[in-house]
């Protein structure tokens, strides 16, 4: 008797960083999040340098990326996986939007909507974030969001003139 073919699914993830040495905290978490068999690198977008969004006044500037996962996780079990990995970077949560060393959301998963107490997906904010959107769109040039190309979303983003390419991260197919 032959094991069915595992299903797995591409999921985008938003990593950001505006505490400590966050440079270095992404590049770890990228490969705290892909160390796993259950959730695979497929690419990474450029690293880039934004002002923050909300939340308290001054705080620092963020590092933002995302990557493209592949993974036989649910999406819950997926959100589990990325908060643990904020976990091992000491995150505290304790202000909504406040500086954080780690935050690691869950942008799409294939094409599922839901809407959960836990989970939104795809993510509510996503959509009007130039922080997620301009990383994204350099990764995939051809990533849509709702229906709408990512990169024309991102050109709409009302923080996009916060922005600026920090460090090109290798590509990986
Ligand atoms: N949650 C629901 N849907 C999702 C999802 N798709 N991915 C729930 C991840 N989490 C999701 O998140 C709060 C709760 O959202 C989680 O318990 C989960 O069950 P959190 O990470 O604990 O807290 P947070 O990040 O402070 O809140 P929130 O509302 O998720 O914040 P955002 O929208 O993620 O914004 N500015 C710049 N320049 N760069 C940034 O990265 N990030 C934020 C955070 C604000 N401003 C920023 C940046
Ligand atoms: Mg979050």
């Amino acid at each position: 008797m032959s094991t069915p073919p595992e299903r797995r699914v591409r999921a985008v993830l938003a990593l950001g960083s505006n505490l400590g040495e966050r440079s270095d905290t992404l590049a770890s978490a990228v490969a705290d999040l892909t160390r796993t068999d259950a959730v695979r690198l497929v690419r990474a977008s450029p690293v880039v340098q934004t002002r923050a969004v909300g939340g308290p006044a001054d705080q620092p500037d963020y590092l933002n990326m995302v990557i493209e996962v592949e993974t036989v996780l649910e999406p819950l079990a997926l959100l589990r996986h990325c908060q643990a990995v904020e976990q091992l970077h000491h995150r505290v949560r304790e202000v909504r939007w406040g500086p954080r060393t780690l935050d690691v959301d869950i942008v799409a998963y294939a094409d599922m909507a839901l809407d959960t107490a836990e989970l939104t997906l795809p993510h509510p904010r996503a959509a009007e974030r130039a922080f997620v959107l301009q990383p994204w769109a350099w990764m995939d040039p051809q990533a849509t969001l709702g229906g709408a190309r990512v990169s024309d979303l991102a050109a709409r983003a009302a923080d996009r003139g916060g922005l600026a390419l920090f460090e090109p991260t290798e590509r990986r197919t």
